[in-house]
């Protein structure tokens, strides 16, 4: 009786489906599904015109894409299982990474939505500076330059003709709840990663849309987070068991927005950490920070859930370690395929180290890959030795993480002219305790660690309140409140070596 609601949080590398309800104003939660997210890479056959698909693998593709179709149904076998153990549903909200969208024509999808990792996006940007410079651009948009916003990826498909095609551009989660309702929209947090949206106004930017040739009625009306997409249809309903006055409400539908809700905030000097497949490092705010400092040092003003600013960097993140396990696991020498997270974690803190840190931002680890090469290049560059066995590699990536939030943080400091007094880590990394003390030893700043699913509770707590479960005017402090009684934290204090 307790579950009313289903968080769907969709990650780059997996995805899961929760339960959630209150009790005694305690936030109480039951996963019901998780999933591995896989990309896929077209491979044009040497020589020929027919595509292959491999799982993964970027290599020489034709294209990386989202099997977006695996998902859907991944999806909809988490709330068939959610509205069987939960017969009291009453409300879906969606989240997913931000910035890839589908293309569709009369309602229909037209092709495989792209992979932001998809390597075009850079002939995107030239199209689009082309026309608009990077200044304007980040005066109109607030945003840090990222060779995937959605703004490259559509030049992209304009140019090469994709978006004659199409009548419509979804983002990803609402996409998924076009599916589930029939309506489309555009929830506003994941919209300010496109680059369309004015930061100013918080809406499309439609001035910037004629000069960048994209036609206005592509994007969808907006929508704030709280507010009512839709009922499931009658086949949805029928499809998940469900009953149709389930409703889909929008949540802070970028991950990083939902996730930003559920940062148990110890004071108002506060930074965060949305640790996962990305690190996504800065501050809550209440206005952007557009100055010309902020530009260059390429900070991000996204909006947050409740109107908040979302001042932040895109560090790079677990994928670092992610993709080096991939590669491991995929190699002949046995002793390195079995390594698990945990062992490679315990032997990564037993290194001495005394390497020195890479740049995590680096372009070249962006694309699927060969990680532990792409690093051991990175230092022979530098003139610097590489780290060797699996665990310095781990080690080195943990630390040049902890050094990159360190600075960042430094940066959003200044920016932003505030004093930050503590970090808090949510998300799948706050659980990795040497990359949490190494956080706290390189900000020379207390690290407060968790929850580990941050983004589904922010996605719950905000269907909580449009659904009444919670006062309807509970402010985010409030819902923060919540967090803090329903879910404990670790705490690691900065130690000099
Ligand atoms: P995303 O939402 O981007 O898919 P998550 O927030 O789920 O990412 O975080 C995934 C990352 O969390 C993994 O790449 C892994 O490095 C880390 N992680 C997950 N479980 C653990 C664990 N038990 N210990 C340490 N790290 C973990
Ligand atoms: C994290 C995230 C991040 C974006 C990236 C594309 O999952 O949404 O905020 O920069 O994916």
């Amino acid at each position: 009786r307790t579950f009313k609601l289903a968080a769907v949080d969709l990650g780059a590398t997996s995805g899961r489906v929760i339960l959630g309800g209150i009790e005694d104003g305690v936030l109480r939660m039951k996963h019901v599904a998780r999933f591995p997210n896989t990309p896929l890479a077209l491979l044009e056959a040497t020589g020929e015109t027919r595509i292959s698909v491999l799982d993964g693998d970027a290599g020489s593709a034709e294209g990386l894409y989202w099997n977006i179709q695996s998902l859907y149904a991944a999806v909809q076998d988490g709330l068939r299982e959610a509205a069987r153990f939960a017969p009291g549903l009453t409300s879906i909200g969606i989240d997913s990474w931000a910035v890839d969208y589908g293309l569709l024509r009369k309602g229909r999808l037209v092709g495989s939505p792209h992979h932001y990792r998809d390597e075009r996006t850079a002939r995107g940007v030239e199209l689009v500076h082309s026309r608009v410079a990077a200044t304007e651009l980040y005066e109109r948009n607030g945003l840090q330059h990222l060779d995937f916003n959605t703004v490259f990826q559509l030049a992209v498909e304009s140019e090469t003709g994709f978006l004659d095609l199409a009548d419509e551009v979804l983002l990803i989660p609402d996409l998924l709840a076009y599916w589930l309702t029939g309506r489309s929209y555009a929830e506003m947090t994941n919209a300010s990663t496109t680059g369309l949206l004015s930061v100013t106004t918080r809406a499309w930017d439609t001035e910037l849309l004629d000069e960048l040739g994209l036609k206005r009625d592509l994007l969808p009306p907006l929508l704030r987070s709280g507010e009512v997409i839709g009922h499931i249809t009658d086949a949805t309903a029928r499809r998940l068991g469900a009953d149709h006055s389930v409703q889909v409400t929008a949540v802070g539908s970028h991950d990083t927005a939902s996730a930003v809700v559920a940062v148990p905030f110890a004071s108002k000097r506060s930074a965060y950490i949305s640790s996962g497949t990305w690190s996504l490092v800065g501050l809550e705010l209440d206005e952007p920070v557009l100055s010309g400092a902020a530009l260059e040092a390429n900070f991000t003003n996204e909006g947050g859930v409740d109107d908040t600013v979302r001042f932040l960097k895109n560090v790079s993140g677990l994928w670092l370690l992610s993709e080096s396990m991939r590669h491991w696991q995929a190699g002949s020498n046995d002793a390195q395929r079995s390594a698990d997270l945990q062992t490679l974690l315990a032997d990564a803190a037993a290194v001495k180290f005394h390497y020195e840190v890479f740049d995590p931002a680096d372009a070249r680890f962006v694309p699927p890959g060969d990680m532990p090469s792409r690093i051991a290049e990175w230092y022979t560059e530098h003139g610097l030795r590489p780290p060797e066995s699996p665990a310095e590699v781990v080690r080195c990536i943990l630390e040049s993480l902890a050094e990159a939030y360190a600075s960042t943080i430094d940066a959003a400091e200044a920016l932003a002219g505030m004093t930050v007094d503590t970090v808090h880590v949510v998300g799948g990394g706050s659980q990795n305790a040497l990359l949490c003390q190494l956080t706290a030893n390189r900000t020379s700043r207390p690290v407060i660690a968790g929850p580990v699913e941050a983004t589904a509770i922010g996605n719950l707590l905000i269907q909580a309140r449009t659904m009444g479960l919670v006062e309807e005017d509970a402010s985010l402090s409030d819902l923060r409140e919540i967090v803090r009684r329903s879910f404990p934290v670790t705490k690691y204090l900065p130690v000099t070596t």
